[in-house]
């Protein structure tokens, strides 16, 4: 028996000292471009997951390069992050160091799995010579007007000393650590991704992603259609608009509500709630906006103020929740408790009119459709109808337009740590902030005596006061540099394209690599980056698409999600439940080969799949008697080179057209039960002809690379099986004349026959009279009537039923 450990170190050199999977640049080839999510070089180093994660592009990736594609499979790391930092923090080791080990363990664990990765490009984004451009996009975007500095509250977190992305909190809670998270006021640098919000909503039609995905972009970006209305306070000098999705229900609106961070509120505050008033302002400045969200119970108060109805100057009361957010729409609603159901809520507690201004069959709250009462010159219109009436007229008065709206907020773009891209940004005392030229880039991350934030929040990187001091011998004016850094999501927002042109040094991807590579073919990762990194990267790839500095409107052009791979009881692997699958203990006790192929031989790629070690044995199994097929029990070679029968010739030629698609269309699992029945089938008819064991080893190569080598020798070929021509079906001889026929007796169906399509009715009902349930139902006699169409139809006919 082949022994996995051997041929997997041996194939593994090989193929290195071949560069079997170098990426051609100006190939004449077509190409294929086979990306992964790149991991954070965690010190704990690679577990399942990441397994599961980079197999399915692997797999596709080895067959399109046997298929005559020139394969982009590259592999790097994306290196900055919180666990290096907070490590730092408590050793005082410098975070380079120890993610320099992180990615050596890492790069020595995937190769050691026989990943195809062209290891000639790998880039890691907290090498200078990256983030050199990563610095560069910023100027680009600040340059723009894409990049701002702005007083915003924060998702702040005392525990870790810094802020937070919103989709780093999760339920007030810090993702990591689990730490609380406060709301406070800081200057932060901004990214101006909703100015590109309807193109990401538009042309997420032009992408082959799975629909979900799709979905919780559309959701997160989240467009409103409506109008912005005025009500005019009682002055009649200042207004109050608000946004609201319903214009037709305006004659339903029976108060209005104002965020209480609203500016006019303290302007409309009666003398006599103003201590209310302010109370409840300072509670709510306390609260996390997605508290705010979420809250179950109505809260509020009463202003005291009025205003007017824009249409029959009706007076309204002006009331302020902390349901209404400052940052959504214009901060201020019209309530329509009859058909609204949080205004309904609201109304209720607070005793206030509740009007129905749509008919329907439901009772109130109504969000449904119907024709439109109660609202003077729009009743007997239909919603949409009204809406376009009401807009109309509102907009005649000049009291209103129509307004889209969207969820999208800006992306936060600074963090108080140390572990990141520095700004390439100076602040000037009297000229104010500039970007650095490309020709001062990289700013290379300084040196620091301590890792920590101090307790105002200030970054470490202001504790290096000889760094932060800028001189230039341009300007004597006082100047220093920006010490906050990028985010974690600011290096991943653009590395597929760095793969296409790793060492450039004047351009951060030349034009001519991005025309043959881009856009990305496959794209492969967790769908838990649906509304982070795959929204920011397709931000920052259509804002350089509109400078001119990419090729294509979108990066990723195909994407799709591995499922979780769950412990052998159902449950996530955790080290508290103990489920935890042990990636060196498994590998060396089954090997690389056996890993892979049962990674996708568990189920369909997108699902979540319990681990199983009774699994794995039957994929060691299957790998043995296709060793057996090959070799005897010496290990000699003992295949013939005999012509195959047309039934071995027929499942063969079925196996290459199915496992061809099937990999294609990423169905492993069911390319991997075809390869089985080919096995069964060569097995019964106790065929080792090379003809078919030839091809079987190459099918087989993308899942189990090694044995794959390795059954090519035996086989008397030249070259790696993995750079060799993939195999071709004859579809004429795939083609079967069997066909399943069903066996009725009196018009029901009682079993199955095989036949061929022109088998003679005597040797049909022969073969359905085996069946004992037919003759059962016959009542064990002969049939008096029968019907038959050869590969159609079999229905017999007993005495009783005629
Ligand atoms: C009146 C109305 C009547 C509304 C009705 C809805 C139903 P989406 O679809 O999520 O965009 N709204 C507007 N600005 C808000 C803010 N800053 N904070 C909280 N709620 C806000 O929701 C739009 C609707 O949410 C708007 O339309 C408004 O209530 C409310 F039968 O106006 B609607």
């Amino acid at each position: 028996m082949f022994s996995s450990s051997e041929i997997e170190k041996k194939w593994q050199a090989e193929w290195d000292k071949a560069q079997c999977f170098k990426a051609e640049n100006n190939s004449a080839r077509p190409k294929f471009y086979s990306l992964d999510m790149f991991p954070y070089p965690s010190g704990t180093g690679l577990h399942i997951g990441h397994l599961a994660s980079y197999t399915p592009g692997e797999v596709l990736s080895r067959m399109k390069r046997a298929q005559g594609f020139n394969v982009l499979h590259p592999m790097g790391f994306d290196a900055f992050g919180l666990p290096a930092e907070q490590y730092a923090i408590q050793t005082g080791v410098h975070p380079a160091k120890t993610t320099e080990a992180a990615i050596a363990n890492f790069k020595r664990q995937l190769k050691s799995f026989g990943y195809s990765f062209d290891w000639n490009r790998e880039v890691s984004t907290c090498d200078p010579k990256y983030y050199k451009w990563t610095q560069f996009i910023f100027t680009k975007l600040f340059e723009k007007g894409l990049a701002y500095q702005k007083e915003v509250p924060v998702n702040w977190c005392p525990a870790l000393k810094t802020v937070l992305a919103n989709e780093e909190v999760v339920d007030g809670k810090s993702e990591r650590g689990g730490h609380p998270v406060i709301r406070q006021p800081m200057k932060q640098w901004m990214l101006k991704i909703t100015d590109y919000a309807d193109r990401l909503l538009q042309d997420l039609d032009l992408l082959d992603w799975p629909e979900r995905t799709k979905e919780g972009q559309r959701n997160w970006i989240g467009k409103s259609v409506g109008a912005n209305v005025d009500f005019m306070l009682e002055n009649l000098k200042d207004k109050i608009t608000v946004f609201t999705t319903r214009p037709d229900t305006l004659f339903g609106a029976s108060f209005v509500v104002l965020a209480p961070e609203h500016p006019l509120v303290s302007n409309l505050t009666i003398p006599e709630q103003k201590t209310i008033v302010e109370n409840y302002q300072k509670t709510s400045a306390s609260k996390l906006e997605v508290d705010r969200k979420a809250a179950t119970t109505k809260s509020g108060v009463f202003t005291g103020g009025f205003v007017l109805h824009p249409l029959n100057n009706k007076k309204i009361p002006v009331w302020i929740a902390d349901c209404v957010l400052m940052d959504y729409g214009t901060g201020a609603i019209m309530a329509v408790p009859g058909h609204d159901e949080r205004d309904f809520e609201f109304a209720e507690k607070f005793q206030l009119p509740i009007v129905r201004v749509v008919s329907g069959e439901g009772a109130l709250p109504w969000s449904g459709e119907g024709n439109i009462i109660n609202s003077e010159f729009l009743n007997g219109l239909i919603v949409e109808k009204a809406k376009e009436r009401v807009i109309a007229e509102l907009e005649k008065k000049k009291l209103g337009t129509k307004q889209i709206v969207f969820k999208l907020r800006d992306w936060l773009f600074s963090r108080q740590r140390y572990w990141g891209e520095p700004f390439p940004v100076v602040h000037f005392e009297k000229s104010g902030t500039k970007m650095l030229p490309l020709a001062e880039l990289p700013v290379v991350l300084p040196e620091v005596v301590s890792y920590e934030p101090s307790e105002k929040g200030e970054a470490p990187l202001a504790r290096n006061q000889d760094w932060v001091r800028y001189a230039s011998a341009a300007s004597a004016e006082k100047a220093w540099r920006e010490t906050d850094t990028m985010p974690g999501s600011a290096g991943s927002s653009w590395y597929f394209l760095r793969y296409c042109d790793p060492n450039n040094d004047q351009e951060f991807c030349s034009m001519e690599q991005q025309k043959y590579w881009m856009p990305v073919d496959l794209y492969v990762g967790g769908p838990e980056h649906t509304v982070g990194h795959l929204l920011y990267a397709r931000f920052w790839h259509k804002f350089l698409f509109d400078l001119g500095l990419v090729t294509t409107p979108e990066p990723f052009q195909k994407l799709a999600h591995q499922g979780m791979i769950l412990g052998a009881d159902g449950e996530k692997m955790s080290k508290s439940r103990g489920n935890v699958v042990n990636l060196d203990d498994i590998h060396t006790e089954y090997g690389a080969d056996a890993l892979r192929t049962f990674i996708c031989f568990l189920g369909p790629m997108d699902k979540d799949k319990p681990w199983s070690a009774n699994g794995i044995e039957g994929i060691k199994r299957f790998f043995e008697r296709i060793w057996r097929l090959t070799c005897d029990e010496e290990d000699k070679a003992h295949w013939n080179t005999d012509a195959l029968n047309e039934k071995v010739d027929r499942v063969l030629n079925q196996t290459i057209l199915k496992v061809t698609a099937d990999i294609e269309s990423l169905s492993h699992n069911t390319a991997i039960s075809q390869l089985m029945i080919l096995v069964n089938e060569l097995t019964r008819e106790n065929c080792r002809s090379k003809l078919a064991l030839v091809p079987l080893a190459q099918m087989l190569m993308p899942f189990a690379p090694h044995l794959a080598e390795e059954l090519w020798k035996k086989l008397n070929e030249t070259g790696f099986i993995s750079l060799a021509t993939w195999p071709k079906a004859d579809a004429s001889k795939a083609v079967t004349d069997q066909v399943t026929l069903g066996v009725q007796v009196n018009g029901k169906l009682r079993g199955e026959i095989s036949v061929s399509l022109t088998e003679t009715e005597v040797n049909a009902v022969g073969l359905a009279m085996k069946i004992s349930a037919v003759n059962q139902a016959l009542g064990g006699k002969p049939a008096i009537k029968i019907i038959y169409k050869a590969g159609k139809i079999l229905n017999m006919i007993s005495a009783k039923n005629l």
